[in-house]
Formats: C-alpha cells, sequence, structure tokens
C-alpha cells in the first residue's frame, strides 16, 4: 500500500504470456494463487510506474477499468451520490455518465461492479489517471440540488488515495456507518486468510477517500470509490472472464 510514494517501477518477468485472439489471455492456473506474484495475465509486456498516485504505463497498452463499489453517507442521513472519470492523456472518458451530473452518473447506488475498456491503444508513457467526486445535497424551498462536496483526482499526489498492488495486505480500516470495508468491496482479489492482495502485475486498485481529509477520522474509510485498473496488450485481452483470485475458490 503506497500514498503519495516515490516512483516506483514494476517490470513483468521475460515469462508474460501471449496474447493470440483465438487464446484466452487470462489461462486459469491453480498453482499460480499461491505465487507470490503473478505474471500478465493480460499479455502486457511492460511496466508502469505510479509517481504519487498517476499510473504511466511503459509500452502501448489498452486498459480495462472496474469500479468494484462506492460507498460514502453523509452522515448516515442519505447515500452521497459518487462520480467518475478517466482520463488517459488529454482524453477523457465518463463512460458510467457524466462526471458532473450527480444522479445520472452515480456510483453509489449500490450495484455491482462494472467495466469500462479503452476504446483505443496508447503509447507507453501514456499517463493515466482516474478523476472521483461526491455529491452532497441541498434542499431549499423544497427544492433539491446537489453540490460538489469533494473531488479527488490520481493525476498528482493525494493523501485521499491509497493504492494496493499484488502482495499488499488490504488495510484493517472499517466501512463508516457499518457500509462494506475496503476488504469487503476488494474480497474478490483478496486471500481471506492472509488479507494479501492477489493481482497480476498489470494491475492497480485505487482505494479513494472523499468524504473526509482527516484521516484520523473513523469516516475516512478508503472505499467511498474503489477502482481496478487492468492493463493489457490488447482489448481481445478482456474477453475471457478474469480466473478467481482469491483463496476461497474449490476444485473437483
Ligand atoms: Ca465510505
Amino acid at each position: 500500500m503506497t500514498s503519495g510514494a516515490p516512483a516506483f517501477t514494476s517490470r513483468l518477468r521475460s515469462t508474460a504470456s501471449f496474447c493470440l485472439a483465438a487464446i484466452a489471455c487470462g489461462v486459469f492456473s491453480p498453482a499460480a494463487l499461491g505465487a507470490a506474484s503473478r505474471d500478465s495475465a493480460h499479455a502486457y509486456e511492460g511496466g508502469f510506474t505510479i509517481s504519487g498516485d498517476r499510473m504511466t504505463p511503459d509500452q502501448r497498452f489498452t486498459a480495462r477499468v472496474r469500479v468494484l463499489g462506492a460507498k460514502i453517507s453523509h452522515s448516515g442521513q442519505y447515500d452521497m451520490p459518487v462520480t467518475f472519470s478517466l482520463d488517459v492523456g488529454g482524453t477523457r472518458f465518463e463512460p458510467f455518465g457524466a462526471d458532473n451530473s450527480s444522479i445520472a452518473g452515480n456510483l453509489n447506488d449500490g450495484g455491482g461492479a462494472r467495466d469500462f475498456i479503452l476504446p483505443d491503444k496508447y503509447e507507453g508513457g501514456t499517463a493515466v489517471s482516474i478523476n472521483a467526486t461526491a455529491w452532497r445535497r441541498n434542499t431549499s424551498n423544497g427544492v433539491v440540488t446537489w453540490q460538489n462536496y469533494r473531488s479527488v483526482n490520481t493525476n498528482g499526489s493525494s493523501q485521499q488515495v491509497l493504492t494496493l498492488r499484488d502482495g499488499d495486505l488490504v488495510p484493517a480500516i472499517p466501512g463508516f456507518l457499518g457500509q462494506d470495508s475496503i476488504e469487503a468491496m476488494v474480497r474478490d482479489y483478496v486471500d481471506p486468510v492472509t488479507r494479501q492482495v492477489h493481482l497480476h502485475e498489470d494491475e492497480v486498485i485505487y482505494l479513494v477517500e472523499l468524504g473526509s481529509t482527516d484521516l484520523a477520522s473513523a469516516a475516512a474509510d478508503f472505499q467511498d470509490l474503489v477502482v481496478l485498473v487492468t492493463l493489457a496488450k490488447d482489448e481481445a485481452c478482456f474477453q475471457e472472464a478474469d480466473e478467481p483470485r482469491n483463496l476461497t475458490v474449490t476444485f473437483d
């Protein structure tokens, strides 16, 4: 887990698998589940840096962004809408509704994970960052309006952002006001015994805190928006379902 950490680089092993259109990119390998580190299952052969919070792949890439969930309440009175956008180089994507539309773009709706796959490939050195906004309700004379409560992005270095990579321990932070914890929200990517995160080397999970800037507060539960970013060589690599990442899977 890092926050505002110096730049570091992840390099894939030379044994990274290749993706051919007719071959699944994510080949499930039970033996790999116990490995300390996993190669790319998405045929992305490069590495990436995270400088501050900003992700920069070093080879030509495409990516899938998977919103794992959003959980934030205004003092237990109502669920605050959370909106999202993605910047790739100079291009902005708003795949789940406009990020300035508190209602149409709301991700804090109790819905499940949702995916967006970039429609193009980008050259190495192109930065990938996410933007998240929580919205506060104002009621005046019976008329409800929504105003930006807080926006956080991963383009720089923010104390409101934590990153998880393969092998990191999930922060033991309870969800505020009975909300799901971080661990519950990333449960498909965590060994429930060791609480280690299981990701491929081409992946990172962003944990975003939108409610409080007092990180000692119980309100700072870092699951106001939870997003998994996966790099790939080609969008065809996302056609196959991901293999299980936690160790609760059983085999016949
Ligand atoms: Ca929360």
